[in-house]
């Protein structure tokens, strides 16, 4: 459908459609809706690169190794501390930042050597780390700089069983993030996971694929699915190691939380070592019920599921009818990347009686919508990569309440005198899992029963005027001010 402001770009039109419209298929939800497309030059797409996707999203959350960006620093500066992924040891990921810092000067004559020395540094600086991972960015690319051969050329000068892990993500080579987080999945799964060293198989083994550990969601997440009796491998890749990253096919079953960014590597560990994987939500009381339900199907511990699930709703119950009673009828837009416009909708209509009416996904492709389109109400609007503009519009004409998305969002919904919460990074945190609500919920208690919106359209006294403060009594003499 077109928004108003599409009118300079008809192009959009596709990728705007209203549930239960003429263009809305319900047989082929996912593909009545253009996604995971090129955007129209001139469009005011908000999508990040493929280097933030492999840098920012799957690589960078890996605690135990060196994260070295090849090219400019503003390309690294951006790869720094924006997306809490919280580890128990931050040491590596968190604190420093490695750059080649790429000038004018290797522009021209190459960035090799450069790339070598900053590697080469960095190990020298903490040799205590695990393994380096090294991020290509658009210029390198674009003058062609061999970073495969310079990550041997560094292996071998360091010659301390460190590997060195090029990863071919330049910021251009994909439509959105999204590419990036393929290229970090099959770079690691080639690189890292070795077949001629498969561990053996251990029985009541997991590994967490797609779970970043956002402001400590593992920490609600981790403890319902120890309670059924199993062993956590690794949580690819939020608090992360290199070594539980090696030893995946270890697991007996891969349950995947975010399918959109990691859905790559559980698919490839299924061919290549037979690994079973299961898709689930652990956002809401009824898909996080769902997902222990269904880990505790294939362990055959159906009773023991039982119990946990039980116990996790008992616990917070009363607070959550607390908060459904202050949240209720209030009308919100998601705007997120991908899953999580499919993961929370049914959470917030059904756990806390909101009114999902607006979805924006910013790298979504056709299996998110599918997915959006089940999880949404009727005339619920769904839009693919929407631009800043559109957000506007939505925000202006749709009577929104509660906008969830990103930092550099916020400002848009506050200037309007529409309430926000921080999807992303969250405003506080953890957000997921059952206890995880309760969070999520107090934020959007919040956001939206703030007073301040009470005042918001209260007209105000021009300075001098009456029962306003005369601003020149505060300022004293205002002689060598300008006038
Ligand atoms: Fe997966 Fe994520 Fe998301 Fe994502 Fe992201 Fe994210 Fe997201 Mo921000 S991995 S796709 S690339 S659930 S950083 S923790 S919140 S856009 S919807």
């Amino acid at each position: 459908m077109r928004l108003n402001c599409n009118d300079p770009i008809p192009d959009r039109d596709d990728h705007v459609v209203r549930k239960g419209s003429e263009e809305y298929d319900p047989e082929n939800p996912g593909e009545c809706i253009d996604s995971n497309e090129p955007t129209t030059p001139g469009d005011m797409t908000e999508r990040g690169c493929t280097y933030a996707g492999c840098r920012g999203v799957v690589g960078g959350p890996v605690k135990d190794v060196l994260h070295v960006t090849h090219g400019p620093t503003g390309c690294a500066y951006y790869s720094w501390g924006y997306r809490p992924h919280l580890a128990s040891d931050t040491s590596q990921h968190m604190d420093n930042v490695f750059v080649s810092n790429l000038q004018e000067n290797q522009i021209i004559m190459g960035g090799e050597d450069r790339l070598l020395e900053t590697i080469l540094e960095a190990h020298e600086e903490f040799p205590d780390a695990e393994g380096i991972f090294v991020y290509n960015t658009c210029s390198p690319a674009l003058i062609g700089d061999d970073g495969f051969d310079v990550a041997k050329r560094a292996e071998e000068e360091i010659d301390d069983d460190v590997p060195v892990t090029f990863f071919p993500c330049a910021g251009f080579s994909g439509v959105s993030q999204s590419k990036g987080h393929h290229v970090g999945n099959n770079v690691i799964f080639d690189e890292l996971i070795d077949p001629a060293e498969t561990p053996e198989r251990e029985e009541m083994t997991i590994n967490i694929v797609g779970e970043y550990n956002i402001k400590g969601d593992l920490e609600v997440i981790r403890p319902p699915l120890e309670e059924l009796g199993l062993d956590i491998n690794v949580t690819f890749t939020g608090d992360g190691d290199l070594e539980s990253i090696r030893q995946m096919p270890k697991a007996s079953l891969n349950v995947v939380h975010c399918a959109r960014s990691a859905g790559y590597i559980t698919d490839m560990i299924e061919d290549a070592y037979g690994t079973p994987s299961i898709e689930v939500s652990f956002w809401g009381t009824r898909h996080m019920s769902k997902a222990i339900e269904k880990v505790a199907d294939f362990f055959d511990i159906e009773e023991r599921g039982q119990e946990v699930i039980d116990s996790e709703l008992t616990a917070i119950d009363e607070q959550l009818q607390y908060y459904r009673d202050r949240l209720e009828g209030n009308r919100v837009f998601i705007y997120q990347g991908g899953p999580r416009c499919w993961h929370w909708p049914p959470m917030l209509e059904e756990d806390l009686g909101m009114d999902v009416v607006a979805v924006g996904s910013t790298f979504g492709h056709e299996d998110d919508h599918r997915k959006i389109f089940e999880r949404v109400g009727e005339d619920t609007l769904v839009v693919d990569n929407p631009n800043g503009p559109e957000l506007e519009e939505i925000l202006a004409d749709y009577d929104i309440d509660l906008f969830i998305s990103g930092n550099k969002e916020k400002f848009l919904a506050y200037k309007r005198g529409i309430s926000f919460v921080n999807g992303h990074s969250y405003d506080s945190g953890p957000y997921a899992g059952f206890r995880g609500l309760l969070g999520f919920a107090e934020d959007m208690d919040k956001a939206v029963n703030n007073p301040v919106w009470d005042l918001v359209g209260e007209e105000a006294e021009p300075f001098g005027g009456d029962g306003s403060p005369d601003v020149l009594d505060h300022v004293g003499d205002a002689s060598g001010v300008a006038d």
